[in-house]
């Protein structure tokens, strides 16, 4: 096992001990890195606190950051810059579109809800991506997660399969812009994962139980192989690597 000792990751996006982000969160921890999280909004400190608590590591950086407020973002990574200085990545794990959008027609989606899930599933990685970058001095690794839904039609993801294609051109905008900085931006492409998030596609067991029949690992993805998969993206080993997206999916796109 390789170390990730005296470098620090910011973790955006833990909800709950479901988050994927928690698996990445415990993946980093178990490495020896140092993590920061920022949560949603208030409803959202109590719980990742005791979370946090309960990893290996001691954490005590947790902040709001609400990413669909541009001078949240920016107060955010401001606090962050004066806390510690410099920072080594950072996974961005958000996303959210409206239920009543995830079932039915695509053709129904409405203009409201187009926005929002662009605005906190896509555009927000732009925007971390430009407050975090002062803090990357020595180069860094930015991960986002994304999800087949982007690629092809998936039942029922309808809006946030379209943000998701969003969220991956941006993750090459990003690469591209930010390389000459030696910062990496690569998006994980989970297999679904029943998580607070998941819960609001409609159908979603079906969607667990093909994983399981079809899939060439023939089970479904895990939390801790998608932290692991993270893991490797903010070691050194991947340092070659930007503008990608891997799939951990128990090999499922491939059909
Ligand atoms: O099957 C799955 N679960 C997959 C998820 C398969 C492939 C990809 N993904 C992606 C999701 O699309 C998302 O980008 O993984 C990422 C993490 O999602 P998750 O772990 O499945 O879901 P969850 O635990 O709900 O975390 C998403 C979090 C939010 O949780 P809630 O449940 O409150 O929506 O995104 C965060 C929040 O913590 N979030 C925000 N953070 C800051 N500002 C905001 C916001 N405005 N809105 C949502």
């Amino acid at each position: 096992m390789f170390t990730l000792e005296g470098k620090t990751f910011v973790i955006m996006g833990v909800a709950n001990k479901r988050s994927i982000a928690w698996g990445i969160a415990q993946s980093l921890d178990k490495a020896g890195a140092n993590l920061i999280f920022t949560y949603a909004g208030q409803r959202f400190e109590k719980p990742v606190r005791d979370l946090v608590e309960t990893l290996e590591g001691k954490h005590d950086l947790l902040l709001p950051c609400d990413v669909t407020n541009d001078e949240d973002v920016k107060a955010c990574f401001d606090e962050i810059g004066k806390r510690v200085g410099k920072i080594d990545g950072l996974a961005h794990c958000i996303a959210f579109a409206k239920t009543e959008e995830l079932s039915g027609n695509f053709s129904d989606t409405s203009r409201e809800g187009f926005l929002l899930a662009h605005n906190i599933s896509s555009f927000s990685l732009t925007v971390v991506a430009k407050h975090a970058k002062p803090l990357m001095t020595e180069g860094g690794s930015i991960v986002t997660l994304t999800y087949l839904g982007g690629e092809r039609v998936v039942p029922n993801y309808n809006i946030m399969g379209v943000a998701k294609a969003s969220l991956d051109m941006s993750v090459r905008y990003l690469a591209n812009d930010l390389g000459q900085h030696n910062i990496r931006v690569n998006a994980i492409s989970a297999g679904p994962i029943r998580t607070l998030s998941a819960k609001g596609v409609s159908d979603f067991n079906s969607v667990l139980k093909e994983i399981e029949e079809r899939a060439p690992l023939r089970r479904n993805t895990t939390q801790e192989e998608v932290g692991d998969t993270a893991l490797f993206l903010f070691s050194h080993l991947s340092r070659g690597i930007t503008g990608e997206t891997i799939h951990c999916d128990s090999g499922y796109h491939i059909l």
